[in-house]
């Protein structure tokens, strides 16, 4: 697919910003979707702003189910919202549809675009520079689950089907390994080693959810630090953002990959591995956070697995990533050669750490059943 640029004239024309645009730049470090930010001149302010974003052909083979589930999650926020007193325009997303009346707008060559006011006067952090900032994530990830509680989830449409299907990642990456398209496997080997050593703890929250230990649950599926936007003034987790992957998921993975991003002091694509640790405290500030925002929506059982939640979706992830680097950097966006691997040995990294501090992790989170 051409660069998204190359579109841009034609996009922008096709939705109604209510004033003149000015310009539209790149923006925010998203691995998946080309974000622009839009910025228009009205008559009253000085400057208003959007963000437009072309979804991901790649991720997304089906972009209308994926904006029916989007409109349909954005309005059942917002009335969730200010049914509890709450800012609708600055606490959720809101669709702005194409002067043609649809949900998105499709390009000439197929490109499909979406537009939302741009959240001001908040922030959206790489790191988890302060734990109150960690916390702040953590309550605005448990109060989105507590939010959705009451979702229809049977008329959310599957955006990627078996996302978070540990099973079937390890499958694609054995497979991918097989083919060895580009003759990186080599170089790989350790890498592959490492999961093949952990092909049963694989199976072991999907188990849970067949057996019916834990519940399907209406959840966000990328929980990452940057898919919150955080109050400039006050420092809460205001508004969650991307939210492509809302579908029938686990509370547990939801919790996990907040874990896997933000409970430590690197970047995901850190080359020096003795910087990549986890901060087991940073763990805990998060469990207690993501709790209270979940205010009594998760089952003891889902409390217990939370550990499991963590080192499965590191390990899903470093898998992901592996399997990306082997296919020729098709789905991650990269800047530079090697970051996926790099990004894939620092998600193994952390699942080391965590089974070092295993014990630790199962008393913490018990701590607060
Ligand atoms: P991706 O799936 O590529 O991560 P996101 O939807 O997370 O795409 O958007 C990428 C970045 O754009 C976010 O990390 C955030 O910085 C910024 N962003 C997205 N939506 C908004 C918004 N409505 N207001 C302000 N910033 C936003
Ligand atoms: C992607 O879209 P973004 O950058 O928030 C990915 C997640 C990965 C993450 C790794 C739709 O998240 O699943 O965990 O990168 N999103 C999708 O950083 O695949
Ligand atoms: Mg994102």
């Amino acid at each position: 697919m051409a660069q998204a640029e190359t579109y841009l004239q034609e996009v922008l024309a096709a939705f109604d910003f209510g004033a003149p645009v000015v310009g539209a730049i790149r923006f925010g470090q998203g691995h998946i979707n080309d974000t622009f930010v839009v910025h228009t001149q009205p008559e009253d302010v000085c400057c208003r702003r959007f963000i437009l974003q072309r979804m991901s052909a790649a991720a997304f083979k089906q972009p209308d189910q994926l904006m029916e589930n989007i409109l349909g999650v954005t309005e059942y926020l917002g009335r969730e919202i200010e049914s509890r007193g709450g800012d609708r325009e600055r606490e959720a997303l809101r669709v702005i549809r194409p002067r043609n009346g649809e949900p998105y707008y499709t390009d000439s060559a197929n490109g499909a675009w979406r537009v939302y006011p741009f959240v001001e006067d908040t922030i959206c952090y790489q790191t988890a520079e302060t734990p109150e900032l960690f916390a702040a994530s953590g309550r605005a990830f448990g109060h989105f689950q507590r939010l959705l509680q009451g979702y229809p989830a049977q008329t959310l449409h599957e955006t990627i089907p078996r996302f978070h299907d540990t099973e079937d990642r390890l499958a694609k990456l054995k497979a991918a390994m097989a083919a060895d398209k580009l003759g990186r496997a080599a170089e790989c080997r350790k890498e592959l080693d490492f999961v093949l050593a952990r092909e049963n703890d694989c199976s072991v929250a999907l188990k849970a959810l067949r057996d019916g230990v834990l519940p399907l649950r209406v959840t966000h599926n990328d929980t990452k630090l940057n898919n919150v936007l955080m109050d400039k003034k006050t420092g809460v987790g205001l508004c969650v953002i991307d939210l492509d992957t809302v579908m029938p998921g686990l509370a547990i993975n939801d919790f996990g990959d907040s874990i896997r991003f933000g409970a430590n002091h690197s970047a995901e694509d850190e080359t020096d591995l003795s910087k990549v640790n986890l901060d087991v405290s940073l763990f805990e500030t998060y469990t207690r956070a993501f709790l209270e925002g979940a205010g009594g929506t998760l089952t003891e059982a889902e409390i217990d697995y939370l550990p499991w939640g963590a080192k499965l979706m590191t390990l899903e992830c470093g898998i992901r990533f592996l399997t990306d680097y082997l296919e020729g950097d098709v789905y991650f966006h990269t800047t530079r050669a090697g970051q996926n691997l790099d990004r894939c040995r620092t998600q193994f990294k952390l699942v080391s750490d965590m089974e070092e501090h295993w014990d630790e992790l199962a008393e913490i989170v018990k701590k607060y059943k």
